[in-house]
């Protein structure tokens, strides 16, 4: 019988990989409507991404003969001031999920529920990173300014790690 306690936790963090996701594409599209083809390839990719965390927690979910139920999502936030401010949404994003993904590991040891807490452990070195990377950016962005052909640089970076991050959508 599945822990409904962990059932539940894990159909919420369903929801907030389903929300990212969102968050991600409504951001992915700001910035290829306003020039910035590298990081719209990066946000388009991410989006991808966390449809597939998502959808690794439905089957998990329904393998366990619990039941994943996908939730009502908030309309996300469609206009930024500029890249660093996605960043930093972006970092602060990823932290709040490692946030939940802590809590759950923790719960499930509490439970002592093995099998969730094996499965949790790709989403543990998932966040990390993409926190490092979020991290990573943030800090090229600060570093190089957004001022003359920086913005055009720091767009060019980040639309390398669009390429780079392949691992989760090839699953
Ligand atoms: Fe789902 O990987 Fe980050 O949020």
């Amino acid at each position: 019988m599945f822990n409904k306690k962990l059932e539940k936790l894990l159909n919420e963090q369903l929801g907030m990989e389903a929300q990212a996701s969102s968050a991600y594409l409504a951001i992915a599209s700001w910035c290829e409507i306003n020039g910035l083809e590298g990081a719209a390839a990066f946000f388009y990719k991410q989006s991808d991404e966390e449809r597939v965390h998502m959808l690794k927690l439905f089957r998990f979910i329904n393998e366990r003969s619990g039941h994943a139920i996908m939730p009502a999502l908030t309309k996300p936030t469609t206009t930024f001031k500029n890249i660093q401010e996605i960043m930093t949404l972006f970092l602060s994003q990823e932290r709040k999920v490692t946030e939940s993904v802590n809590k759950l590991v923790y719960i499930a040891n509490q439970e002592k529920d093995y099998t969730t807490l094996n499965f949790l452990q790709w989403y543990v070195s998932e966040q990390h990173e993409e926190e490092t990377l979020a991290k990573t950016l943030l800090d090229k962005i600060k570093l190089i300014g957004l001022q003359g052909s920086g913005l055009y640089l720091i767009d060019k970076e980040i639309g390398q790690h669009a390429s780079a991050s392949t691992q989760d959508t090839a699953e």
